[in-house]
This record gives structure tokens, sequence and C-alpha cells, in this order.
């Protein structure tokens, strides 16, 4: 099976890399999004996020004339959807981009087209889409029908790349391939198999739907065993890096490590969409995620506490004399990425306390709208420790390297085990 031209509808996080690495195999790539400015910043040959490398790669591909962008779909011989997945507020998934992107290519689907769902999706997405997909297009045949006869051919295959090290990961991650049909699953393999260097293992669309949430709830669970642990060694006064550690050290232990809460838009969303598919069955699932959620009020105690021991030190002052710096606001270590981010809701918080709060992130140039407003402002770490109260909320490897300054401040509140 030979694909000349690739398809991928929703150019963010995960749609742009897998664009550009298909473009860097020359095969000719057709990138649609809704945004006009990602279309056109990506046809100069730039590009609207950060990711390492990504410039480079896209840049070469829309100068060679492998990529462009468009805002309106074309014809192609397969299609990779790489579009959001968010939650409502009843922490169902909102399948409506998915949908709006199925009726998008509809019109332009042919016989011997190959249709695959990356985007992250509840048990049933896959089976959703081609449903839209049979509807848009009754001249065609969809598996759902016609099983391996089919005109279309439907898959789920999940992103399951690491922000940071997207362009590696896409290549050598081994791929769960869920087609609706055998050779809708061969069909897959061989698209991927232009650039995947890991093995592409083969089940149905449900099974790989959930694999891809069971990764990141599997995470999500162990990360709230580590910041359960963190809230209990406080109250019992053990250090709860120590203590991971020493239970690492047994061959079978695996434990990650406890922090200001999980952010991101997939380890604090996916887990979710199991909870809403079975909310009866899914309770240790659930429960991480209220653990983990919690997290960033707990983080806060601890600084409203570090904040009246200030207090008792120096009574003569009030709460606006009091000096905080926040250190870190993205939601992990080293990138800019602040969505979903804990630290920046525990940085607008202490805002609102009505300390003079400075914060230093490395990895932004421009505060957040609402930090910036409440005059809050971005500083470097030197002038951040001279404040009353240091709050490590991202352990950023330029905050490493200042060990040895932060530990000997007087009043440091430690969310991410900098220091120990
Ligand atoms: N975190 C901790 N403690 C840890 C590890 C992480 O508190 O020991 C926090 C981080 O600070 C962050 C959050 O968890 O706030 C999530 O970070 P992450 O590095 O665990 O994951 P993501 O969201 O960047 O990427 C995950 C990955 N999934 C798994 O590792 C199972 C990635 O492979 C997926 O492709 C990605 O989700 C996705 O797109 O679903």
């Amino acid at each position: 099976m030979k694909f000349n031209t690739l398809s991928v509808v929703g150019l963010g996080y995960i749609g742009l890399p897998t664009a550009a690495v298909f473009a860097s195999r020359k095969m000719k790539v057709i990138g649609v999004d809704v945004s006009e400015k990602a279309v056109n910043t990506i046809n100069r040959g730039e590009i609207h996020i950060v990711e390492p490398d990504l410039d480079l790669v896209v840049h070469a591909a829309v100068t060679e004339g492998y990529l462009h962008a468009t805002l309106k779909p074309e014809p192609a011989d397969a299609f990779i959807m790489a579009v959001p997945t968010p939650f409502k507020e009843n922490y169902e998934a909102d399948l409506s981009y998915i949908e709006k992107a199925s009726k998008a290519i509809a019109p332009v689907l042919k016989k011997g087209n190959l249709v695959i769902l990356e985007s992250t999706s509840p048990v049933g997405a896959t089976e959703s889409m081609a449903k839209w997909l049979q509807e848009a297009r009754p001249d065609l045949t969809f598996p759902q029908t016609h099983g391996d006869k089919s005109d279309i051919r439907i898959a789920h295959c999940p992103e399951r790349v690491l922000p940071g090290h997207v362009l590696r990961e896409l290549v050598e991650n081994d791929r769960v391939i869920g087609g609706m049909s055998a050779a809708c699953s061969e069909a897959a393999i061989a698209l991927y198999k232009t650039v995947v260097k890991g093995e592409c293992v083969v089940t149905n669309a449900r099974t790989a739907e959930m694999a891809k949430l069971t990764e990141n709830s599997f995470r999500d669970v162990n990360i709230a065993f580590a910041n359960e642990l963190s809230v209990i060694c406080d109250k019992l006064d053990i250090n709860v890096w120590e203590l991971i550690a020493l239970a690492n050290r047994h061959p079978r232990v695996n434990i990650l490590q406890p922090g200001a809460g999980v952010g991101g838009h997939c380890i604090a969303v996916d887990p979710w969409f199991i909870v809403a598919s079975a909310p009866e069955q899914a309770r240790l699932i659930r429960t991480a995620r209220e653990v983990n959620d919690d997290k960033p009020e707990w983080v806060l105690e601890k600084v409203r506490e570090k904040l009246d021991e200030w207090h008792k030190a120096n009574p003569n002052l009030g709460r606006a004399d009091a000096r905080v710096a926040i250190l870190g606001v993205a939601f992990k270590p080293d990138i800019d990425d602040l969505r979903e981010s804990p630290a920046l809701g525990i940085a607008e918080k202490i805002s609102d306390m009505g300390c003079k709060t400075v914060l230093v992130e490395p990895n932004i140039d421009e505060l957040p709208e609402k930090l910036a407003k409440a005059n809050v402002s971005l500083v470097e770490i030197e002038r951040a420790l001279k404040a009353d109260v240091v709050c490590i909320l991202v352990k950023h490897t330029p905050f490493i390297k200042m060990k040895d300054e932060l530990a000997s401040h007087e009043s440091v509140l430690d969310a991410v085990g900098l220091l120990a």
C-alpha cells in the first residue's frame, strides 16, 4: 500500500510535528487548521508552538515544498486527525472538534482513503468518527458496516509523545494500531512504517483508545501516590524525597515524584475520560485525580504558614510588606507551556494574598495577563532570593544550579524537592 499524500488535520502540539516528520521523509503533506494565523505562520516556514528543533524541520519541509498548510481540506490518500479533546464541565469528553473535523474532511474523501484518529479519546470515539463520516458520505462504504471490504479504512492510533522530546519519540516509540478491521490496521501500519522505527502493535480501536487513557492514568495514580505520601510525611516530620529514594531501592518499587500538582493537557485530563465512561467502577482513578487536584491547595496552605512565621518575626509589618518570590510557573520542568499549570494557579492565588510578589520563570519573556495585571513582576533569580519567602514550584534546571544559594535562604517552601 502506497501513500503519496497525507493530510494532517489540526496543526497543534501533535499535528504539526507529525506533519513535519512525514514531510521530512519526502511525503507530500497537507496540513489543515482552523486558525488562519497558524496556517500563515507555517506557510512562511515558521512555527507557532514551542518544541525543540521543530522550527528547523518545518522550515525545511515548507521550503522544499513537501508541507503546506490550508484552512480548507484537500483530497489526500490518508488523513490523520490530531484535534483537541478537552473535557466538559461534567468531565465528559468534548468530541465536538473531532465531529467538526470529520465533517470538514468528508466532502474530499475518496475510495481507498485511510482516516486515522490520533487525538486522545474516550472509548467509542473512533466509532463515532466513523459514524459522522458515514452520515456525510452515504456513497462510500465504511468498516462498521463493510469490515475488511470497506472503501474507507479507519483506525485509532493514539499519540504518545512527551512534550520536549516529540520529534525523537514520534519516530522511536512503539505505536498502538487500533484498526476498525484487519484491513484498516494493515493500512495504518503501512502509513506509520514510513516514519516509525518502533514496533506497530495491532489491536482494535476500543482497546487502543483505552490503552492511551490507561498509560496516562497509570502515571496519574503513581504521582497521586507520591503526592499523598508528601502530605503524610509532612505530618509525620519525614523527608518524603529521602523516603521515596529509599523505597525505590527495592527492585520492584518505582514511585514517581511529589510536586505542586499535576498539570498539562494530558495526564490531568485523560483519566477523567475513564471515570466518565465507568463512574462506579473507576474509584481509584477518580481518587487519584482528586488527590492531585487538591495538591496546589495544600501547597498554598504551606505558603500561608510561612507567611504567618514571617509575620510573627516582624509583628510591626503588615501582609502588604511581605515579599514573596515564586520560582517557576510552567506545568513541568524546562518547558514554556503554562497550560493547566498548577504552579500558575498557585502563583495567581499568592498574588491575590496582597503580598509584594515577584516571579522567576526562565522559559518565558512575558507574564500571563492575570499576573501582570496583579502587579507581579518577572525577575531574575538573584532578585528573588532577596524575598522574605521563596516558593519553589517547578524544578527548572537553572534553579537546580542555584541550589546552594536557595538552601541558605531562611524561608523556603520547596514543593518539588529541589533542596532534598
Ligand atoms: N509530574 C509529577 N511528578 C512526576 C512526574 C510528573 O508531579 O514524577 C507532573 C509534572 O510536573 C506535570 C504532570 O505531572 O505537571 C504531567 O507531566 P508528565 O511529564 O508526566 O507528562 P506530559 O503531560 O508532559 O505527557 C504525558 C506522557 N504520558 C506518559 O508518560 C504516560 C506522554 O507520553 C503522553 O504522550 C502525553 O502525556 C499525552 O499527550 O498524552
